[in-house]
């Protein structure tokens, strides 16, 4: 099955970019930047990172985060998760990158995305994976500077291809964010939003009826409401779900809970993808492994979920055929 697995085509629709960086970059992009870090060690650093909920979480990755200064950083983080994904036979990846996360910092915006583009670019050449970018508004940051950042990423759109919502859930509903997804889509945008990893499944209609989205990040709490797993359907929208992910913030007390086997066989669009790898314990190839084992998955329903995952990519019909 593992063998299976890691020779199964695969698209990643929902990874981070920031949440790629592992603690033995983050000491060489330290040292190489003059940064003292609050860890003594590798070892430290993943000492620390035992999580009980998202925020939890984010306070340590926003920390982490700070490492990254040049545009060669970017690169190089970029680079790092593009290999690794190439060699778990992952053809196509859809990376999301928090720009304010950086540009709060004093990085510019430019810095961040000609990094990332650069790397995307090489990989491309040099391993024949393809990718798309997304950039996410912080939502626990004001729609104001969400709308501000939009408009820092307007002249970088040939190489964006979609924006998202992520961070800080709770209190901070889709509804927040209306002015500036109208906008997106003026502006030719593809949408997606994180929404029901842990806030309610009324987040997840607001995405949709609000902001337009046409995949849902994470979207686990949708089976509270059979009317909203109805709706999915109807309509084919993929989720992106994270299943150590979803195990490391406690979505789930345990992998054998977790609904995306039920959901999956309810006919909802179900995905597999690694969310922030180097902080919840492995990249695609671990997420398929962890939730086959744990939920029984046979062959075909793995294959299913790869193939949901191409058809809820944004890649052209000429390239899909490619990759199928
Ligand atoms: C995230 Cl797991 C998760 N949820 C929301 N926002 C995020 N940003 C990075 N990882
Ligand atoms: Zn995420």
């Amino acid at each position: 099955m593992e063998a299976f697995i890691h020779g199964l085509p695969k698209a990643e629709l929902h990874l981070h970019i920031e949440g790629t960086l592992e603690p033995e970059l983050m000491f060489d992009l330290a040292k190489r930047n003059g940064i003292k870090l609050a860890y003594p060690s590798v070892e430290a650093v993943r000492q620390a990172y035992q999580f009980s909920n998202l925020q939890d979480f984010l306070d340590i990755y926003y920390a982490g985060a700070a490492v990254l200064q040049t545009e060669q950083d970017f690169y190089d983080l970029t680079w790092a998760y593009l290999q690794k994904a190439h060699s778990q036979t992952v053809r196509h990846t859809e990376i999301f990158f928090d720009p304010q996360t950086h540009t709060a910092r004093g990085i510019p915006f430019s810095t961040v995305i000609n990094g990332i583009h650069r790397a995307l670019q090489d990989a491309h050449q040099q391993m024949g994976i393809t990718s798309q970018l997304i950039l996410c508004f912080l939502r626990h940051l004001s729609a104001e500077e969400a709308m501000r950042t939009l408009e820092e990423a307007l002249p970088y759109n040939a190489w964006i291809a979609g924006v998202g919502l992520d961070s800080s859930e709770k209190g901070h509903p889709p509804s927040k964010f209306v002015d500036v997804f109208q906008r997106a889509r003026q502006e030719g945008w593809r949408i997606v939003a994180h929404a029901g990893e842990e806030g309610p499944a009324q987040y997840v209609w607001e995405a949709l009826d609000l902001l337009g989205v046409q995949r849902i990040d994470h979207g686990v709490r949708s089976t509270d409401d059979p009317r909203l797993i109805d709706r999915l359907v109807r309509e084919g929208v993929a989720l992106t779900v994270c299943p150590l992910s979803n195990i490391k913030l406690r979505v789930f007390d345990r992998m054998e809970h977790h609904n995306l086997k039920t959901m999956l066989e309810q006919g909802v669009r179900v995905t597999i993808n690694s969310d922030d790898p180097a902080y919840f314990g492995g990249y695609m190839d671990e997420n398929f492994t962890a939730a086959q084992q744990a939920l029984g998955l046979n062959k075909d329903q793995l294959g299913q979920i790869s193939r949901n995952a191409f058809e809820a990519s944004f890649v052209s019909e000429a390239r899909r055929k490619e990759l199928m």
